[in-house]
């Protein structure tokens, strides 16, 4: 019997890795007919998706075939920004008119003139980074410290416990107290929910330490509603009670950890009156927190980036990654602190990027959480950015000064994206990208063990080209003939790992391509330093971190007060503390553009405190303007005891020009930068809001 084409028996099932900036990585079965992805759904032999997908994968279809999907190269013909017209151009002719830009440019004004300005819009390893790095070093241009996310907490974290580890989240299950510290799991860690659900059901208690009554804290047994910024506060307000009551594991202490007399002299300044007055929560949170924290094994601490965004975001993460040091609760596999998994991969970064294609000396760098300063102010001025993977004029703080940026006409600017962002529309050349179902990748992850492949299961649409094959013609453009830039995918992904690393052993990329996940080979069910062996200069938890002082930073932890919070002279005209975490139907800007998204999060939104919303006489439901001293942005006023006094929460991200004033929360944050790592200060944003 023969089979037409249109029955099951036509469809295929190809292994895919989701791209997205989200700790889950899942394992992706996509189903295939007639060339066209039908179906999407969570790997089921994949331990830590399990089957399941978040909503905005499972509806992923809508994303790829979606109509404003970019198909073709574009050049600009009227003036930049929104409304700005696009004629259709050939790949030949904008890989020529990039390459005669940036030739002239580097040969006026040098080649650090042109910026790189990318992030995690794909994370796959050759798509977050490879033949584009390779490119841009060969080519000379300024470097880019990809700071906007994480790496103030990242830095604290590693100063302390020696880089972006921490316990097996698989593990989780068996933990008797979990801490969802900063973290919403519910919406943007959604398969570490499933694991901390299933510890409850054997028995745990959550605790969530969040502003806001999320999703998360609304499921958990406790919730601690402190203020934005005050973290550290409190967690030396932990210290001090666990010192004092004498709950702290000294066996432990004495072999494993760094410093801890001058721990202990620090804490004692943080009694629980102090702390209580610092985070505007009640004393005995605090001793309570404390006491249930150190009489309860195992304990676990899941945060993530959500603390690190004010002004002391890196002395956040360092300060909680002390505690379980101080307790021991890392002699239990279900105990202990987890931030981000990524440092146990073996990621063979050089082999991928080839920095040693720089210059020398290797080139300026520049802040991606500063682009806005730095397109006006940058001296030498940036006369070039290549923008692909991020949308800066929706992401980055403060919108007036990026959007003046990206429309100076002397800048030429290129965007490679899947959609004509809110960015695109300041580009003189936009590139169509493909989606990830379109090109072969692999992934590590920043929330579980597992290496994963990323499959091809369509052909790009329209003329779509990865990033790769982009910087690969585009290099071939420059004239550069480094043998690398001839690589292909498959090459990138045998060069990704360092597989002869014992982490990997028994693998290959051939094993892996042909079995789509493999987990890291660390024992299971291990807790990784029962015996100490922490990746620090000292081999120990640092309490004492040595390596801080040398950069002139407080070697031990302490409260870092926000920038803008209710103790600074500002907070007499601008009272409330503005905090802009990610909507549940929202990849950061990815996604924010589908209209079924975009009808579950209906508009943007402010949520505050029935009692700040009644000061000012407004109402549910009713329009608002959200404002400080850099801008404003309207949305709709979300009344509702969810947010504790003092603060506004503003769900992001949206687009501008898919907003109704034009603008989006970002037009009120600040370019100012964390005490470590040059991160982004989202969080630290004091702002009034008034009816509109
Ligand atoms: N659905 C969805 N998932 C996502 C994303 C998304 O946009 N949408 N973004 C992805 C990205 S890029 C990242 S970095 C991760 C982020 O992941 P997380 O860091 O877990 O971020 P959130 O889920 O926003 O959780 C942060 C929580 O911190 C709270 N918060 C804000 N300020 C403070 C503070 O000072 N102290 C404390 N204790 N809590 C505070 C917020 O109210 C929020 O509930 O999520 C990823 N996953
Ligand atoms: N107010 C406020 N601002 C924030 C945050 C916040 O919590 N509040 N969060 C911050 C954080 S944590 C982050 S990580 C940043 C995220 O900011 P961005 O990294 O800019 O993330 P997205 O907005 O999702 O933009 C990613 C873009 O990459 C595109 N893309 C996807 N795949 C590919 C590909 O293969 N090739 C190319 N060329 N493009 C591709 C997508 O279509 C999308 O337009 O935002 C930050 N900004
Ligand atoms: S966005 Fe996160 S939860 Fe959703 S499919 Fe991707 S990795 Fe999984
Ligand atoms: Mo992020």
């Amino acid at each position: 019997m023969t089979t037409p084409a249109s029955t099951p028996a036509a469809r295929t099932i190809v292994r895919g890795a989701c791209p997205h900036d989200c700790p889950d990585t899942c394992a992706l079965e996509v189903t295939v007919s007639d060339g066209r992805v039908i179906k999407v759904a969570g790997a089921s032999d994949h331990p830590p998706t399990a089957g399941v997908l978040c909503t905005k994968v499972a509806f992923y279809p809508e994303r790829i075939y979606h109509r404003d999907r970019l198909l073709y190269p574009l050049r600009r013909v009227g003036a930049k920004g929104p409304g700005v017209s696009f004629e259709r151009i050939s790949w030949d002719e904008a890989l020529a008119t990039i390459a005669e830009r940036f030739h002239r440019i580097a040969a006026e004004d040098g080649a650090e003139a042109i910026v790189p300005y990318s992030y995690a819009g794909n994370s796959g390893l050759l798509g977050y980074g490879s033949m584009d790095r390779r490119f841009f070093h060969r080519l000379g241009a300024a470097q880019l410290d990809r700071t906007i996310c994480s790496t103030a907490g990242a830095m604290g974290y590693r100063a302390t416990i020696g880089g972006s580890i921490g316990f097996d989240a698989e593990n989780v299950v068996d933990s008797r107290l979990i801490i969802l510290w900063g973290t919403n799991s519910v919406v943007s860690n959604l398969h570490f929910w499933r694991l901390a659900q299933e510890a409850k059901r054997r028995g745990a208690r959550l605790i969530a330490i969040d502003p806001c009554r999320t999703a998360t804290a609304d499921k958990c047994d406790q919730h601690i509603a402190l203020l934005p910024g005050t973290d550290s506060a409190l967690t030396l307000g932990l210290m001090h009670v666990l010192i004092r009551d004498a709950l702290v594991d000294h066996d432990y202490i004495a072999r494993h950890t760094l410093g801890f007399d001058a721990l202990s002299e620090r804490a004692r300044q943080y009694s629980p009156a102090r702390v209580a007055a610092i985070c505007g929560i009640s004393e005995a949170e605090v001793e309570n927190l404390a006491h249930d924290y150190g009489t309860t094994r195992p304990a676990a601490i899941r945060t993530n980036y959500g603390i690190n965004r004010t002004a002391g975001g890196g002395m956040a993460l360092r300060t909680v990654a002390c505690l379980p040091a101080l307790i021991g609760a890392w002699r239990h596999p279900a105990g202990g602190v987890l931030l981000s998994t990524s440092g146990n991969y073996p990621v063979a970064t050089a082999a991928l990027e080839r920095p040693d294609l720089m210059p020398s000396p290797a080139p300026r760098t520049i802040n991606m959480s500063t682009i806005g300063g730095d397109l006006l102010q940058a001296q030498p001025p940036i006369k070039a950015l290549f923008v692909y993977n991020s949308n800066p004029v929706a992401i980055a703080p403060q919108s007036a000064e990026v959007v003046r940026g990206f429309a100076r006409e002397d800048l030429f600017t290129v965007v490679h994206d899947l959609f004509q962002t809110d960015t695109a529309d300041y580009a003189d050349i936009v590139l169509p990208a493909p989606s990830h179902m379109e090109q072969l990748d692999i992934h590590k992850s920043y929330g579980h063990l597992f290496v994963q492949v990323n499959r091809p299961a369509i052909d790009p649409l329209g003329e779509a080209l990865p990033n790769t094959e982009l910087f690969r013609r585009l290099a071939r453009r420059m004239g550069f003939t480094e043998a690398c830039f001839a690589d292909s995918d498959d090459d990138l992904c045998r060069q990704a790992f360092d597989w002869d690393d014992p982490r990997l052993s028994g693998l290959s990329w051939e094993q892996l391509k042909a079995d789509g996940h493999a987990r890291l080979n660390l024992p299971r069910g291990a807790a990784p330093f029962a015996d100490g062996g922490f990746p620090t200069p000292s081999g120990k938890c640092e309490f004492y971190s040595q390596s801080l002082a040398r950069e002139g930073l407080d070697p031990l932890p302490d409260f870092i007060a926000p920038r803008e919070w209710r103790q600074s002279p500002l907070a007499a005209e601008f009272p409330l503390a503005l905090i802009t975490p990610p909507a549940r139907n929202f990849l950061n800007t990815s996604f924010a553009n589908s209209p079924r998204f975009l009808a579950q999060e209906r508009s943007p939104a402010v949520h505050l405190h029935p009692a700040d919303a009644s000061a000012r006489g407004i109402v549910d439901a009713s329009p608002v303007r959200i404002f400080n001293r850099r801008g404003e942005f309207h949305a709709r006023a979300v009344v509702t005891d969810r947010v504790r006094p003092g603060v506004a929460m503003a769900t992001s991200i949206w687009w501008r020009k898919l907003s109704p004033d034009g603008r989006n929360c970002n037009q009120v944050t600040s370019q100012a930068l964390t005490d470590m790592g040059g991160g982004a200060t989202f969080y630290d944003c004091l702002v009034e809001v008034a009816s509109a």
